[in-house]
């Protein structure tokens, strides 16, 4: 039997308590923050690399980003299992689930937003009070817009920050996943943040990771960008893992991924194939761990299920 990850709509009060205390447990051995870190290095390399240059993508403006996102999620899970068998990670449907009301930012949960003025959280587990701290905080430095930014820097503040609606006020709509999930091609040269502009071919992974548009929509980052900027504070940059709020959006983009899969699965599952200089082909084992390639991570089934 496979883990099951359910949305947490569908958790009980016992599962939410157990699933907030295994991560408080994995933070105090410091895999959390290792995670974190691990985010920054290739996130800054991906963000640096974006119109080429030395090494490859792994995880962002790539067709990486589901295969890298999946295996990182993975480790978080399984030292969340070390502690607790029963926990898996549950996923944040920010197509339906758009409430402040929502029992996502429950004091029993994720917690609220930030207060104003500093953006600082004061409720829920992942408060400063209530003893979450950042070891390792960073902002972006230099003038680029901070989605676009690899250069980052030391920021002091050991409190998690949110700052919901104010960089972004809209979560993304169900519509626009569903046209986003129709796209018939994983992803398009020159596998960057440009995939699909002007061509015929659009690209699945740069619509879902946001950079990509529909003639009716407004702006750029959305799906997977609308979800960190909506939230803003420490997910609008590198150091998101900072924020638990962050494994539950990444998450559902997973199970995005994963109904992509189910709805696609005479076309070519990932891309490319062949071997390519700037981003992850299909059999190249995933930095900075070395042990996986897209091709082993496929198939979410054999690690966990979704309900
Ligand atoms: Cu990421």
């Amino acid at each position: 039997m496979v883990p099951v990850r359910k949305n947490h709509l569908d958790m009980t009060a016992k599962e939410k308590r157990r699933f907030i205390r295994a991560l408080l447990r994995v933070k105090e051995t410091g895999v959390y923050d290792e995670l974190v870190r691990i985010h920054i290095e290739i996130n800054s390399g991906d963000y640096l690399d974006k119109d080429g240059g030395v090494g490859k993508r792994w995880g962002h403006m790539s067709p990486g980003l589901f295969p890298w996102h999946r295996q990182y999620l993975l480790i978080l899970e399984r030292a969340l299992q070390r502690f607790d068998p029963t926990v898996t990670i549950p996923y944040w449907d920010w197509t339906k689930d758009q409430s402040l009301d929502s029992p996502l930012w429950a004091d029993d949960f994720m917690g609220g937003n930030g207060r104003p003025g500093d953006g600082k959280v004061m409720t829920g587990p992942f408060a400063r009070c209530n003893g979450w701290k950042l070891n390792i905080s960073v902002v972006p430095v230099g003038d680029e817009h901070p989605a676009f930014n690899g250069h980052y820097t030391t920021d002091d503040r050991d409190y998690l920050v949110r700052d919901f609606g104010t960089t972004n006020p809209n979560l993304p709509t169900s519509k626009e996943l569903e046209d986003t999930l129709a796209i018939p091609t994983y992803d398009t040269p020159p596998y960057n943040y440009t995939s699909g502009y002007g061509t015929e071919t659009q690209s699945l992974r740069n619509h879902l990771e946001g950079y990509a548009k529909f003639p009716y929509e407004a702006n750029l980052g959305k799906l997977h960008g609308a979800g960190h900027t909506w939230v803003g504070g420490h997910m609008l940059y590198i150091g998101s893992p900072n924020d638990p709020i962050f494994f539950m959006h990444h998450c559902f983009l997973d199970k995005a991924w994963s109904i992509w899969q189910q709805q696609h699965p005479d076309v070519p599952q990932y891309l490319p194939v062949e071997e390519h200089p700037d981003v992850p082909s299909l059999h190249t084992k995933l930095a900075p761990w070395y042990s996986m390639t897209p091709a082993d991570l496929l198939d979410h089934t054999k690690f966990y299920r979704y309900e």
